[in-house]
């Protein structure tokens, strides 16, 4: 099984916490893809993900899985260890439901700001739209006051258990710190997640 990815980049990262979480790093090639110098959109990459963005997950039998949920739903099945995705019907409801709020209202909302409203990736961002980037980075913020609203009656983002919801969540703040958006000061429930979290071996505790 191989990783396509770029070490230290923010979608990379959630797979690579997964993995850690499962106890499963030495059980994967990592394969790195030089996105800095566009190798994500040679055709060899986009016949493994038509998106050309990393991660992408090589099993062994050929099949290629983009996508850090989908990938990180073939880890959890694939390997003992805690459940990232939930075991009965309602928990993995919560945690799909949680997960996407992580990912479309704080990763990507980041992300959007980062690629559209900043230099981004220089030369490799071939369109941009500051003025939906900066609404972005307003959608980024109201997610953070979404999840402190959250954690102060659960200890985890989808409830009880840490999940998949954590991880997005987690390397969406980083990625906001990277992006220079600022956490602001007045949310201490996402704040002492986030310590918790960052005690976590998985993200770097
Ligand atoms: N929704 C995708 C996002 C993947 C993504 O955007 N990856 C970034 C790296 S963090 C990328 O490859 N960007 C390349 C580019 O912007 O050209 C996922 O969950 O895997």
């Amino acid at each position: 099984m191989k990783i396509h990815d770029f070490k230290g980049f923010p979608n990379p990262a959630r797979v690579r916490i997964a993995l850690a979480e499962k106890g499963a790093t030495d059980k994967v090639e990592f394969v790195h893809v030089d996105v800095m110098k566009g190798e994500h959109r040679l055709p060899a990459f986009v016949a493994m993900n038509p998106n050309a963005a990393v991660p992408v997950l090589e099993l062994d039998d050929g099949t290629f899985i983009s996508e850090c949920t989908a990938i990180t739903a073939y880890i959890d099945h694939a390997f003992d260890g805690i459940s990232l995705t939930g075991k009965t019907a309602k928990d993995r409801a919560v945690i799909h439901m949680m997960q996407c709020r992580a990912e479309q209202g704080v990763m990507d909302a980041v992300g959007t700001y980062f690629h559209h409203a900043t230099p981004g990736l220089g030369a490799l961002e071939l369109y941009q739209n500051k003025e939906w980037g900066l609404k972005q980075r307003e959608r980024a913020v109201a997610g953070m006051r979404h999840f402190d609203g959250v954690l102060a009656s659960q200890p985890f983002a989808a409830g009880q258990n840490f999940s998949i919801a954590d991880i997005t969540l987690f390397v969406g703040l980083n990625f906001a710190d990277f992006a220079k958006i600022e956490i602001p000061s007045d949310l201490p429930h996402l704040t002492a997640w986030r310590a918790r979290m960052a005690e976590r071996p998985s993200m770097g505790g």
